[in-house]
């Protein structure tokens, strides 16, 4: 079998569709390096001390992990020198990061959740980097907070590592969904798919079902249809997964379909969901749609939405087309 690396992908589709320029190019090597560090260390486990709390807590409030911390060092380090940014920003960092004044700037932003799926880290189920990729806006100097508000569909880029049995990489960059599964021994990443499509149709679904009690009708609706099964009104029996990693969960659909759900619910309106638009969100809501999928937020498709701050939260559901439809016409015919 011909090995095609990650190197040779992106050097091919820039040859071929003028889709990937150096800096890109430059951009996605060095985020794709940076988790193959973190997968090492990921792999390390108590060996390697990097299990357990930090003893910090994050913008958002939530406890960070020793993981956490030492991911999100290991994607700044990587990508501040090379030129090729104007500034980043994290899930574990409240403000944005600019690139520091003794390193030449570049004319991409990225936007990265470090480790997703922190919960799983100590007790060894997969993990993984999410990250996206937006360009500075035209004429822009001194980066600041509002030029990472991007809608999604504006994204260059957007990937994830995932560690898990296998580590594998899976990018697009606005020309299909390719998986890249890293190859230890010779420390590179040979691709391994191409062109992921979700089928429109499936019989599975991912939602935390403990929130039950507090969902909006329309969730309550489409799920109580789901698990009437065969003699509900669907005609057919739901399998359910929750891994309570996105990343898995969004690894499984692109590989055989299914629908994710986390939406918002009755216990803090303000609170739209539990995940963030611009580095969760909106790179998974890409390589959904670029797989052939749709992801909205109960409302509207995700890559619409007009973010008005950098961790903004929203309602997600996304996966196999016919179903993602299916629970946003209820949302709809509830007004
Ligand atoms: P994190 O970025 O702090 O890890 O949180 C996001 C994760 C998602 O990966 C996952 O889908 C969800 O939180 C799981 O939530 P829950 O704890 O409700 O199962
Ligand atoms: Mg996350």
């Amino acid at each position: 079998m011909k090995r095609i690396s990650l190197t040779r992908y992106l050097i091919e589709e820039q040859r071929d569709n003028n889709s990937i320029p150096a800096e890109l190019r430059l951009l996605i090597e060095v985020v794709a390096r940076a988790c193959k560090t973190i997968s090492h260390s990921v792999s390390k486990g108590a060996l390697g001390d990097v299990l357990g709390a930090a003893g910090s807590e994050n913008v958002q409030g939530e406890i960070q992990k020793k993981l956490d911390i030492i991911s999100n060092e290991i994607l700044l380090e990587a990508n501040e020198w090379g030129g090729h940014l104007a500034a980043m920003a994290s899930e574990e960092m409240e403000n944005f990061h600019p690139i520091p004044n003794r390193y030449p700037k570049g004319e991409y932003m990225l936007l990265f959740d470090p480790l997703d799926g922190s919960s799983n880290i100590d007790v060894n189920v997969s993990i993984g980097t999410i990250f996206s990729v937006l360009k500075a806006p035209e004429g822009m100097k001194e980066p600041c907070e509002k030029d990472f508000l991007q809608p999604g569909s504006k994204q260059v880029a957007a990937g994830y590592a995932v560690y898990g049995p296998q580590t594998v990489l899976v990018l697009t960059t606005g020309n299909g969904v390719h998986a890249f599964t890293l190859d230890r021994e010779m420390g590179s990443w040979v691709m391994t798919q191409r062109d992921m499509k979700i089928p429109a149709d499936t019989a599975e679904y991912a939602i935390n079902a403990s929130n039950a009690r507090h969902w909006y009708p329309p969730v309550r609706r489409y799920i109580s249809e789901l698990e009437a099964g065969k003699t509900g009104p669907r005609g057919k029996n739901f399998n359910m997964r929750w891994i309570a990693s996105m990343v898995a969960d969004v690894h499984r659909i692109l590989n055989r379909g299914g629908i994710f759900m986390y939406p918002a619910d009755e216990r803090e309106p303000d609170k739209p969901g539990k995940l963030r638009l611009l580095y969760e969100a909106n790179p998974m809501s890409l390589l959904v749609e670029q797989a052939g999928g749709a992801a909205t937020n109960g409302e509207m498709r995700i890559l619409d939405i007009q973010p008005t701050k950098l961790h903004e939260r929203v309602a997600v559901f996304l996966g196999s087309k016919n179903e993602v439809e299916l629970v946003t016409r209820y949302h709809a015919a509830q007004g």
